[in-house]
Formats: C-alpha cells, sequence, structure tokens
C-alpha cells in the first residue's frame, strides 16, 4: 500500500515531510536554487542530491566530535531523517574571509582574511529580507535566552575551528557558512540545542584554495556558470564521489551511478547502527 506522507512545509531548497516516529521529519532536498531573498530563481539539475550527501556527511562528522545534531540517517539520495526541531529563528554566519554581504556592507575588499573569525546574527524572516541584528536584539526580542545564546555562540565556534581544519586539509578554504539551530526537549522536560537544517555548499562559501576558484552558491548568485560541477568538486574531495563518475561533458556513468548506490547504502546501514542510542524523544512536540 501506499501511503500518502504528509508535507509539513515547503521552503526554497527542501521539503519537509511528517517522518515516520513522533518527533522525527524528512528533509527532501530541492534542485531549486534561489538567491537574494527570491528574486532570483533557477532549478540546479543534481544539486538536491549532492546537497543532500554533504549535509548528511559534514553532520554526521560534527556528531562525532561532539556537536549534537538533528541528523538521525540517509534515507535515500535526496532524503535525510532528521530530529525535528523549533527552529531558533537566526541565521548564525561565521566568517574567515570577507565576501558577500560583508563586503557590500562594510566596503571590505572581498578575499580579506578577517583578524579574527566573526560571527554574526541574522533574524529570520522572509518578509524583512532576514536582517542583521545584535545579540542585544536577540535576547531583548526573546528570540533565544542569553544562556542559549551562550550554547550557539560556543558551537559555531568548535564548528567553525573543525571545519577549517577538515575543508584545509582537502585543499578547500572555508570563507564563511551560516548555520541554524533548534530546540529540542527531552523527557524530563530538559532543553537540548541542537544543529539543524544543513551545511552544503548552498550555505557555506568554498574555495579552492590555490586558485580561489569558487566552488559554491555564489557560481549561482554571481553567473559564474559550472554551478553544479562547483558542488561536485566539493562532494568529490569529500570522498563522496568516485572517480569516473561524472564524463567529460558531465554526463553521469551508470554503472558507477548504482555503485554510488550501493556506497550510499553502507553509509545508511552504518549510520542505522550509529542511531540506535539515538531514539525519538518520547514526548510530543511542544512549539
Ligand atoms: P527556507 O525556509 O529558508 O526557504 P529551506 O527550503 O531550506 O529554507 O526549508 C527548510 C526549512 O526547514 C527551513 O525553514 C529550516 O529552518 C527548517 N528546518 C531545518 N531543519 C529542521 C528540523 N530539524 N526540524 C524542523 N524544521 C527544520
Ligand atoms: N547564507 C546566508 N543566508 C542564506 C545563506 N545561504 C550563507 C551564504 C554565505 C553566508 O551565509 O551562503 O555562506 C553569508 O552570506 P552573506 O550573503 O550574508 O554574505
Ligand atoms: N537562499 C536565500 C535566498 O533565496 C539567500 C541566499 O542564499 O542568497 O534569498
Amino acid at each position: 500500500m501506499v501511503t500518502k506522507r504528509k508535507k509539513l512545509y515547503e521552503g526554497k531548497a527542501k521539503i519537509i515531510y511528517e517522518g515516520p516516529e513522533p518527533g522525527t521529519v524528512v528533509q527532501y532536498f530541492k534542485d531549486d536554487a534561489t538567491a537574494f531573498n527570491a528574486q532570483k530563481k533557477d532549478e540546479i539539475s543534481g544539486k538536491g542530491v549532492l546537497t543532500n550527501r554533504i549535509s548528511a556527511h559534514l553532520m554526521t562528522k560534527l556528531e562525532a566530535i561532539g556537536i549534537p545534531t538533528h541528523f538521525l540517517k540517509s534515507l535515500n539520495m535526496r532524503e535525510q531523517l532528521v530530529r525535528q526541531v523549533d527552529i531558533i529563528p537566526l541565521e548564525v554566519v561565521v566568517r574567515n574571509i570577507a565576501a558577500g554581504s560583508l563586503c557590500k556592507r562594510l566596503g571590505v575588499k572581498e578575499g580579506t582574511y578577517l583578524a579574527k573569525p566573526l560571527i554574526e546574527f541574522y533574524y529570520k524572516d522572509d518578509a524583512l529580507g532576514d536582517p542583521l541584528v545584535s545579540e542585544d536584539h536577540v535576547i531583548t526580542f526573546g528570540w533565544a535566552d542569553p544562556y542559549e545564546l551562550e550554547e550557539i555562540v560556543g558551537m559555531a565556534w568548535r564548528i567553525n575551528d573543525y571545519m577549517n581544519g577538515f575543508f584545509g586539509g582537502l585543499g578547500i578554504k572555508l570563507v564563511d557558512f551560516k548555520l541554524e539551530f533548534g530546540r529540542l526537549w527531552g523527557e524530563f522536560d530538559e532543553l537540548y540545542i541542537l544543529l539543524a537544517d544543513e551545511i552544503s555548499p548552498d550555505n557555506c562559501r568554498l574555495w579552492d584554495a590555490k586558485s580561489d576558484k569558487k566552488l559554491d552558491k555564489d557560481r549561482f548568485r554571481q553567473d559564474l556558470g559550472e554551478v553544479v560541477e562547483g558542488y561536485q568538486e566539493i562532494a568529490r574531495r569529500l570522498g563522496l564521489i568516485p572517480e569516473g563518475l561524472i564524463g567529460e561533458g558531465g554526463q553521469i556513468n551508470e554503472a558507477i551511478a548504482s555503485q554510488l548506490e550501493e556506497i550510499e547504502n553502507d553509509l545508511a546501514r552504518e549510520r542505522k547502527l550509529r542511531s540506535v542510542k539515538k531514539t525519538p524523544p518520547q514526548k510530543p512536540w511542544k512549539s
């Protein structure tokens, strides 16, 4: 019997479906790309497969260093099972090198190394265009309390430290990235802050360390072309694409594609074992 699952939310890059157990949801990664608050839109064939795989991989790496994340397991090429959280309405941006809106706002030259990593908060509200806000705004308007904010900032620093080293080892500069966090209440009403949403070239700026070639969503934002190729290069360096999968003209090698599915299944099986201890919360969702 085919059961139609309930769509809970459709965003610009993902669809959230009801999960198989209470407290879980399925994230479906679309090929849609938007920029500048959805004023620019397009479909980038194959993007969702790559962002799903890259995000699953990075979330698993972060779990392994003790960052609590929403990720439970990969389901298929475009979907992953995650814990449902109450999203804190903040986009937490960490910057190592000046780019994007920082350059526009302050006139800093793109590519300038910052004296220290910079953490910024944007209030997550499409109608307002996700405005930049201060920690004081966050507290005053109650988007997060001081303890939550301290935890979020601590996690953002640790994630940046880890990812800087990790990408550095792959010959990639981690220019900046955006994180989202969510609240999860445990069995005894204790509160956990989890890393949620996704980490992929859709919300990180990643440059080749030698050439400074952009391998992220800026290829789409700035009409640089070869968008999916940039994402593929990141996946390839992460070891998520076997050599030879993509031919000269960008065509997929079917034999290697089926091998890729096997790898995906192996990864999923491995994560299933890892996720045994992570039973979904007993309590129905609080919102
Ligand atoms: P947007 O809403 O900006 O268009 P997406 O297309 O990426 O973004 O949609 C995904 C939505 O799901 C986002 O609003 C994000 O905050 C939310 N989300 C991410 N992870 C979770 C989670 N674990 N539980 C509930 N909601 C989540
Ligand atoms: N980001 C912010 N809002 C949505 C996204 N994806 C990410 C960008 C970039 C970082 O946050 O992809 O990696 C900073 O973006 P900006 O535009 O503020 O310079
Ligand atoms: N995804 C956001 C938008 O559609 C921001 C961006 O990535 O540029 O505007």
